[in-house]
């Protein structure tokens, strides 16, 4: 890989759950050394500073089922322009979350220069659910079918085309918490998922060759990595709103981070549900930044 100009942008959203905290993910991340740990790979590092969240909540009460709509949709439509802007300006651009609802704006800033877009999803959930499959009315469970282009109208047609992304070019890594309307989905739709199931009868090193064999095969014309912290098990990553147990572990997941820098795939990333207030210390976000060191080029030795 290249020396890149990569472009932080910060999105303190946490509209898309309701867990308080989230939206200090962005300065922690900030806190880990982000910035520093790029630049000492060679890289030139911009911080394009933090997508300004509306907290109007005026949504709230008409409508739980997507619970703050309209914020969530603001907020999302500026970080698809900045993403897009970024793009224009041939940087990388690297989102820091924030909850995963901030994917929508990433992938609709991606979408209309990426024309066959692959997206890893790394992540406990599928994110799958629309309305009316959503247990939770919680929109960062939503993403990846607002961006495949199902669920609420005003989220799927931001920057006013859809889908963004062919659910052919998506490959979820981690999955271990799916709900049923997110298994139809994934079996309708034909998305290509690498369950804890796969990782621990076939290890890390199978599955990421066969995500970066099956992104070659497709022809992408640029991978998104869309890497929800929650992915990992939480002995390593506490600091998240909705923990789920027998997840990736950290060695799994530089690994994981190592062969995609290798691969020369991936375009554009963005680590998402880092909360500092549900953390220990700063873990979480320690472990994002050390992941964003071995994606963009450290190694051990
Ligand atoms: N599937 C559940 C829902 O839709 C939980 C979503 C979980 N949260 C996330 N997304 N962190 O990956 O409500
Ligand atoms: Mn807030
Ligand atoms: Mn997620
Ligand atoms: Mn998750």
């Amino acid at each position: 890989m290249n020396k890149l100009d990569i472009s932080i942008i910060g999105v303190p959203m946490d509209l898309g759950q309701n867990r308080r905290g989230v939206d200090m993910g962005p300065s922690a991340i900030r806190y880990a050394g982000v910035v520093e740990r790029l630049e000492a790979l060679g890289h030139t590092v911009k911080d394009e500073g933090d997508i300004a969240i509306s907290h109007t909540r005026k949504e709230q009460s008409p409508n739980t089922h997507l619970r703050n709509l309209e914020d969530v949709m603001e907020g999302n439509t500026k970080l698809a322009n900045k993403v897009h802007e970024v793009l224009l300006e041939g940087r990388y651009p690297l989102v820091l979350g924030g909850d995963h609802s901030i994917a929508i704006g990433t992938l609709a800033g991606l979408a209309d220069r990426y024309e066959n877009l692959g997206v890893i999803w790394y992540d406990a959930h599928a994110d799958l659910n629309t309305a009316e499959t959503s247990p939770s009315g919680n929109i960062h469970g939503m993403p990846l079918a607002v961006s495949i282009g199902l669920g609420h109208e005003d989220l799927v047609n931001i920057r006013s085309f859809a889908p963004k992304i062919k659910p052919e070019n998506v490959v979820i890594i981690g999955a271990r918490s799916v709900d049923p309307g997110e298994r139809d989905l994934i079996k309708e739709k034909g998305i290509k998922v690498f369950s804890m199931h796969e990782i621990d009868k076939h290890g890390m090193t199978e599955v990421m060759n066969q995500t970066i064999a099956y992104f070659q095969e497709r022809n992408v014309d640029g991978v998104h990595l869309s890497l929800d912290l929650d992915g990992l098990d939480p002995l390593y990553t506490p600091g998240v709103g909705t923990p789920v147990p027998g997840g990736i572990s950290y060695r799994e997941s530089h690994l994981a981070m190592e062969m995609l820098y290798s691969s020369d795939l991936i375009t554009s990333a963005e680590f998402v549900e880092v909360n500092p207030i549900l953390d220990e210390k700063n873990k979480t976000a320690d472990v994002a930044v050390g992941l964003m060191g071995s994606l963009f080029g450290e190694s051990l030795i």
